[in-house]
């Protein structure tokens, strides 16, 4: 190699090394770019977190404010009812938040009390609620029998594995395409009703603004004063005689700041047609204990969504449960 020659393969060498380092350099500052992103994107999520947080201590204030106005009754007028939809701007987002009462459906955990031993039906008021309100939901897509339903629901609940007369256990689970247990304990969330046997995506748009799931407890105490109109079906389901239309007439008869009295809502019940309401008297109430928040914040372009279960009781609220992000 003559001296020409070798400076010629050094300039080659030292223009591949550039081009490398070229290469390199490129790579760096993108990965960079990426995590600079992705740290952006962390901080903006946990604002927006704490922010929704925020809103959980405002709804708290609204329960105890509305609790320590009047402890015995729970009515659509009072603070906590009526700040829902709300947008409030925060820095460089906004917040809102709605809390509804869980005592206006139907509790799916109550199908899971122990039956009286004294009844006929071996089931339970829950249970025959929620067979009425399913056979009178219009058009439901149901690919079993409403008695299938409800029955599967109370034996997804029930601590034993012996099937309800025409309900599910796990021997039907089991031989799906992707088997499963049966639960045989109490619902988290209303979207389990998805597991058990005829509850398919139709059915469970047609039910969900009927039901929900108070977690830990199979009360079944469904508040009067909080039924919204379009809810009145579960009226219907659950007492004797009552029509459809005579539950709206119900609801609509109810004055602004709610029944003060079980004993007044059972009157314009009556007056309805309502019959056997000493069987149901148990059933109902005017005063909730349980509420559930949906929270939205939004910092910058960053989205978070919550839910929060809140329990109110004796001047204190207490949180049972979060569920962070989810269809609302
Ligand atoms: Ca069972």
């Amino acid at each position: 190699m003559n001296k020409r020659e070798s400076r010629g393969a050094a300039l080659v060498i030292v223009l591949f090394i550039v081009a490398l380092a070229a290469i390199l350099a490129v790579e760096m500052s993108a990965n960079l770019m990426v995590q600079v992103q992705k740290s952006t994107n962390l901080q903006g999520h946990q604002q927006a977190k704490w922010y929704a947080y925020g809103a959980e201590e405002l709804a708290i204030k609204a329960l105890k404010l509305s609790k320590d106005d009047d402890p015995d009754k729970t009515s659509l007028d009072q603070v906590w009812a009526t700040q829902g939809d709300t947008q409030y701007p925060v820095d460089n987002g906004t917040l809102s938040g709605k809390i509804t009462d869980l005592q206006a459906c139907l509790n799916l955990n109550a199908l899971g009390e122990a039956p009286d031993i004294n009844s006929a039906s071996k089931t339970n008021p829950a249970h025959k609620a929620l067979f009425a309100l399913l056979e009178n939901i219009e058009d439901l897509p149901a690919e079993e029998s409403e008695e299938a339903m409800a029955d599967s629901v109370f034996d997804w609940l029930d601590e034993n594995s012996i099937t309800y007369r025409s309900g599910a256990e796990e021997d039907e689970y089991l031989s799906r395409d992707y088997p499963y247990m049966s639960a045989n304990s109490l619902f988290a969330s209303p979207s389990e009703l998805r597991l058990v046997k005829g509850f398919n995506p139709l059915v469970m748009e047609k039910v969900l603004p009927y039901v929900c799931v108070i977690p830990g407890t199979t009360m079944l105490s469904v508040n009067a004063n909080t039924l919204l109109p379009e809810q009145a079906l579960i009226l219907s389901a659950m007492i004797d005689e009552l029509s459809l239309s005579g539950a709206e007439a119900v609801i609509a008869a109810r004055p602004e700041t709610g029944f003060d009295s079980v004993d007044e809502f059972f009157s314009e019940v009556q007056q309805q047609g309502g019959t056997n309401l000493d069987s149901v008297k148990e059933l109902f109430s005017i005063n909730s204990e349980y509420f559930k928040l949906q929270t939205q914040a939004t910092f910058v372009d960053l989205r978070f969504s919550m839910t929060t279960l809140l329990h109110a009781k004796n001047g204190e609220v207490t949180i049972l449960a979060r569920k962070f992000g989810g269809v609302q």
